[in-house]
């Protein structure tokens, strides 16, 4: 699709959907460098924390074995997912909406490995995770998410599913009821009526390993469990105007591959220099 019509869609529609952004080998060594990564994470007993770092673990404690769901900021452990962030494909993808400075508030991969019975996301706004609203100029105009399939995503599978041009009608309060967790529970339909959206409009976003889709802050979005004998691993990253941004580490600054400095930087988590050490959480968010 030409840089345009991505564009347009996006303004249009919430979202856009940008087939093989990677293909080929560098496919191949996407999904070579997750799985390593998967192997790495799930090594901790229960969820893991560094700074920005985390390893989202469902424990065998509480399932039929134990699970890596999320991992967040692998940057810091894994070289390759270092220069991955500032890939000049991702340059060319963002450089229309964010300009040539660019600074990243999410680096994630989502995993729904069959058997794990909490692999869903209820729908929401993605505004919700933007804590410090204040520390940017305009956080809605200046952000693009980029959701990269490492595995296919499939209706089967739990592939994301958004409803079109839900984008227009600001902050509708999806899931900011109950406890919290988007992972816990499943959107009602009449959710959805309720703040004025028809779930027959939602799009479920199939891609193939190394398409990519890009949503906004105010894009309804959610999936459902994966119900399939295939994962479904996926990068989802969160980039920001660089001038406009107090939050996030720098991927590019004028057209520059950035790497990662010494030290994190406040990005999601506002309570990040709480604590500096590596620690186990093991909240049992999921019972
Ligand atoms: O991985 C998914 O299917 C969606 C995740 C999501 O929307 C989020 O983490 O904000
Ligand atoms: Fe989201």
């Amino acid at each position: 699709m030409k840089t345009s019509a991505i564009v347009d869609q996006f303004r249009e529609e919430g979202y856009a959907i940008v087939r093989q952004l990677f293909d080929g080998d560098d496919v191949l060594r996407l999904q070579r460098e997750t799985a390593d990564l998967y192997q790495a994470g799930i090594q901790h007993p229960v969820t893991y924390k560094h700074g920005n770092l985390a390893y989202e673990i469902l424990p065998e404690k509480h399932f039929d074995q134990r699970y890596m769901i999320q991992a967040y900021w692998f940057a810091w452990a894994n070289k390759y997912f270092d220069e991955f962030r500032s890939d000049p494909a991702i340059l060319q993808l963002l450089e229309p909406f964010l300009g040539r400075s660019i600074k990243q508030v999410a680096q994630q991969i989502h995993w729904k490995p069959p058997g794990a019975t909490i692999s869903g996301y209820r729908f929401h706004q993605d505004l919700r995770f933007r804590e410090s609203k204040t520390s940017y100029e305009d956080v809605v105009r200046d952000s693009v998410t980029v959701g990269i399939a490492i595995d296919r995503a499939t209706s089967e599978n739990g592939c994301l599913r958004i409803v079109p041009r839900s984008h227009t009608n600001g902050y509708l309060g999806l899931s900011d009821n109950g406890e919290g967790s988007i992972m816990k529970g499943l959107t009602h339909d009449d959710e959805l009526v309720a703040v004025g959206l028809d779930p027959r409009q939602i799009v479920d976003v199939e891609l193939e390993p190394g398409d990519a889709v890009i949503w906004g802050l105010l894009t309804v979005h959610g999936s459902l469990p994966n119900t399939s004998l295939h994962d479904r691993a996926f990068a989802l990253s969160s980039y920001v105007r660089g001038e406009t941004s107090q939050r996030g580490e720098w991927a590019f600054r004028d057209g520059e591959r950035m790497s990662l400095g010494h030290t994190p930087v406040l990005c999601k988590n506002e309570k990040l220099f709480d604590n500096l050490e590596p620690y186990y959480d093991d909240t049992e968010w999921y019972l």
